[in-house]
């Protein structure tokens, strides 16, 4: 990887993509700048710490700012590149916020100077790159720029969505291919010369509002594909069918690839994504709406019938086991396990436990309601009604011996050697 020295990287917003991309880029020898509103998270990042949380993140930032290559600030200075990383929202009605994308376009405008590179990676609307590039124009009248002025312009503008899994950021923004969207060829090419610096996966250049819709097409794919599992699963419970046998069984078949149901979805991508499509082509998106609707269906579904269980059985003790949106991870944000797990608790109060071994406390969705949060040792010694949310290593490890004589409600297909009161042929305990 060619590696230029001299290059000064600006990167506005210092979170869970912005942060690692920030180090990363000042690994491969670049000076750079990571800008924060949050006065916090500035601080926190000049002592050479982080305030989130990423397997190997901690270490990575305290070298790069120990050598001097990465520091933050809560002002924009000049520097070559600009890369954007700053979060975008929804509103109630999921439409797509992207007001915090043209704040940091007016930010950089001032300090724009011919040969810049202006990067937007923030997952975006379609045409949101085109709307930067106009804001600078209209900012910046004396300064040629692409999408808005005859011949070669002075500054290059691009869009290149991250497709980074949490837990696995710092290899995969190394690793994984790039799709890289130019305002025009010219500003895609330059673009690709600067992400080569630090990525080893393939760069791949098209269009801007190509490299805008591919990533939201690439979390619509799996919602859509969940959603089909999670149908499957509540229509598989009502015809007594279990889900999680056809579902292995029908993947045997050499072009059949069936996702897990679960829960719901949750995170802050696949559950929001698709509705910046939706509301790109509302007459157009019938599939994708769909799917939304039947994953947010599903988490309705499952606090239904977990609601009936724990009140036909008002003595148990019930414990719900996990809160975070996924397995293994500390990230409980728009997590269905919490939806879940809080219907409960505001429902049942004390007869609710919650065991999440990445949790030091309960979030404030569980304030007042009773519930306690416990280990699984005590959840196993002390409960006689088991809701599985999360597939954490820690539940799958637990051995038929420790939980045969429990009452249990699988969202997750965790313990298949055990009837479940849901999803189908595993329900005769709930009868
Ligand atoms: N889930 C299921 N069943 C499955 C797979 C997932 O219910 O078979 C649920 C999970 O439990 C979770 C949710 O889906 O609640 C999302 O988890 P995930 O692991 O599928 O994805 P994220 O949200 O962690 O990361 C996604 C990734 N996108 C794709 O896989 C297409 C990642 O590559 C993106 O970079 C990230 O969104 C993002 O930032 O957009």
């Amino acid at each position: 990887m060619l590696i230029d020295s001299e290059q000064k990287v600006t990167v506005l917003g210092l979170g869970y993509i912005g942060l690692p991309t920030a180090a990363l880029i000042a690994r491969s020898g670049s000076k750079v700048t990571g800008i924060d509103v949050s006065r916090h998270v500035v601080d926190t990042v000049n002592s050479g710490k982080v305030h989130i949380e990423e397997v190997d993140l901690d270490g990575l930032v305290q070298g790069v700012v120990s050598r001097g290559t990465l520091v933050a600030s809560t002002e924009v200075a000049s520097a070559d590149v600009f890369v954007i990383a700053v979060p975008t929202p929804h509103d109630e009605e999921h439409r797509p916020d992207i007001g915090h994308v043209l704040s940091a376009a007016r930010a950089i405008a001032p300090k724009l100077q011919a040969g810049n590179l202006v990067i937007l990676e923030s997952t975006s609307p379609v045409g949101t790159t085109e709307r930067v590039a106009a804001l600078l124009a209209e900012l910046r009248p004396d300064l040629k720029i692409p999408g808005a002025c005859t011949g070669a312009a002075d500054i290059f503008v691009a869009y290149c969505p991250e497709r980074v899994l949490p837990g696995r950021i710092l290899v995969e923004l190394v690793d994984n291919d790039r799709c890289i969207g130019g305002i025009t060829p010219r500003c895609a090419r330059r673009a690709m010369t600067f992400y080569r610096q630090f990525v080893r996966g393939a760069c791949v250049t098209t269009s801007a509002r190509a490299a805008e819709m591919v990533k939201l097409v690439e979390n619509s794919y799996r919602d859509v594909n969940i959603a089909f599992a999670n149908e499957l699963s509540m229509m598989a419970e009502h015809m007594g069918v279990d889900v999680w046998e056809v579902i292995r069984l029908a993947n045997r078949h050499p072009r059949v690839s069936i996702l897990q149901p679960g829960p719901g979805v949750g995170g802050h991508c696949i559950a929001v994504d698709p509705w910046f499509l939706v509301h790109g082509a509302p007459d157009h998106s019938q599939l994708i709406r769909t799917a939304r609707e039947v994953n947010l269906a599903k988490t309705a579904h499952v606090i239904g019938a977990a609601e009936m269980l724990v009140s036909q059985h008002p003595e148990a003790r019930v414990a719900c086991l996990g809160l975070a949106f996924k397995p293994n991870i500390d990230d409980f944000r728009e997590s269905p396990a919490v939806e879940v797990a809080a219907a409960l608790a505001r429902r049942f109060g004390q007869q609710i436990r919650i065991v999440e071994p990445y949790a030091r406390g309960l979030p404030m969705e569980f304030a007042g309601t009773g519930a306690e949060l416990i280990d699984l040792d005590t959840a196993l010694a002390q409960c006689d009604l088991l809701i599985v949310l999360v597939d954490h290593d820690l539940f799958k490890s637990i051995p038929i011996e420790e939980r045969g004589d429990k009452i249990v409600y699988d969202t997750r297909g965790l313990w298949l050697d055990q009837p479940s009161a849901a999803n189908g042929s595993r329900l005769h305990r709930a009868a």
